[in-house]
């Protein structure tokens, strides 16, 4: 379905079994080299989500390759499976095998939502790229909320995504406003896991060199 111009929500694209492998994957990857956590706003803030991100290190607002919240430990690589997971997430949902050749993430945030962990309405605009941004859900179910490029308020569309779900944001879509209001706990398939909570990857392009 098109929630928006160049928003494309694939339901189920993700088969249990992947959807069992990302979890350990992501398992491995909140470990180290920069373990997951909460990142500090520089407000004072701290988001409740849990992330860790491969290729390069988010850090609010920017991209680096050590993490200077962790005393500059270098990221981890971001795998070539991954890559072409989102190659195909692409070309699947425009129905493009071309764009999905064209698109070449390299950078992935994992973010993980615990008990009662929300993401306020943002925007991602710290890439300098206009490539499109690939969601893929697992675990519990989430109330996701898209809005509009101008501004945090309406209008703004709910969906609910579940695990294995496939969301890709591209062309008029990268850059509007989006959060995840609640996360419904106790909803996902027992057997694949996280056992509770949900985990979020998004693959992009940075837009920054080498
Ligand atoms: C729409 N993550 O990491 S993914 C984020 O579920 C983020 O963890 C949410 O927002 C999550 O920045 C939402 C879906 C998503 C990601 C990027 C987008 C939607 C987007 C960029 C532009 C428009
Ligand atoms: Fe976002």
């Amino acid at each position: 379905t098109t929630p928006a111009p160049g928003a494309v929500h694939v339901p189920e694209w993700l088969p249990e079994e992947r959807q069992r492998e990302l979890v350990e994957a992501c398992r491995g990857w909140a470990r180290g080299p920069v373990p997951m956590r909460r990142t500090e706003l520089p407000g004072g803030g701290v988001m409740s989500v849990q992330s860790v991100s491969l290729g390069w290190h988010w850090s609010p607002y920017r991209y680096t390759r050590r993490a200077g919240d962790v005393n500059g430990a270098p990221v981890a690589p971001l795998p070539e499976w991954l890559v072409e997971l989102g190659r195909r997430a692409v070309a699947d949902a425009y129905q493009d095998e071309a764009a999905g050749r064209a698109y070449r993430p390299d950078v992935a945030l994992v973010n993980f939502y615990g008990a009662g962990a929300t993401m306020g309405m943002h925007q991602d605009k710290d890439e300098r790229s206009d490539a499109p941004v690939v969601s893929l859900s697992v675990g519990d179910a989430c109330l996701f909320r898209l809005g509009n490029t101008e501004g945090r308020g309406r209008p703004w569309q709910d969906l609910r995504l579940e695990s294995g779900d496939l969301l890709v944001f591209g062309g008029p879509s990268r850059f509007a406003y989006h959060g995840v209001p609640k996360v419904y706990p106790g909803t996902a398939e027992p057997s694949v896991g996280p056992a509770t909570g949900r985990l979020n990857l998004t693959l992009r392009e940075t837009g920054l060199p080498g």
